[in-house]
């Protein structure tokens, strides 16, 4: 079984978020998210409109998503991948060489973000609206 992870916040869900869950699960056969946990978020300096617990029951609901674990830390990823026996580390590329160290562990793919969306972009046009 081939196994992806990919890290994120997914508040507010859409559709830059499921292209990119669609796309890291099409890497393989089974796509673990590590959900930012709401003290992450805050040391991320994000405020998630959601709570960890409402974010992790929308992403479970996602039939690209097997497994749901917490981001707690930066420091966490190279022992999350060996934990589970990661082949693929996915994140969209904005994040574009961030997690080449990750290269000695598990491939590392940075795929295109979904352009003209995003959960601030959501925010500050419902503050217009
Ligand atoms: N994304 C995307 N297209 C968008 C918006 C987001 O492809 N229009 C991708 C991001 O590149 C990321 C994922 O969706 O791979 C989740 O995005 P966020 O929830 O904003 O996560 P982020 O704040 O980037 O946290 O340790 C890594 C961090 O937890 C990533």
């Amino acid at each position: 079984m081939k196994k992806v992870i990919t890290y994120g916040t997914f508040d507010l869900l859409h559709t830059g978020h499921i292209n990119i869950l669609r796309r890291a699960k099409s890497l393989g056969d089974y796509l673990i998210v590590a959900l930012s946990s709401d003290d992450f978020n805050a040391s991320k300096g994000k405020e998630a409109y959601y709570s960890y617990e409402q974010r992790k029951s929308v992403l479970e609901a996602i039939r690209y998503v097997d497994e749901v674990i917490p981001e707690d830390t930066w420091e966490q990823k190279i022992q999350d991948v060996q934990k589970h026996n990661v082949d693929v580390f996915v994140m969209g590329d904005d994040w574009e060489g961030k997690f080449d160290f990750l290269q000695d562990h598990c491939e590392v793919v940075y795929l295109p973000r979904t352009v003209g969306i995003s959960t601030t972009k959501i925010k500050t046009d419902l503050n217009q609206a």
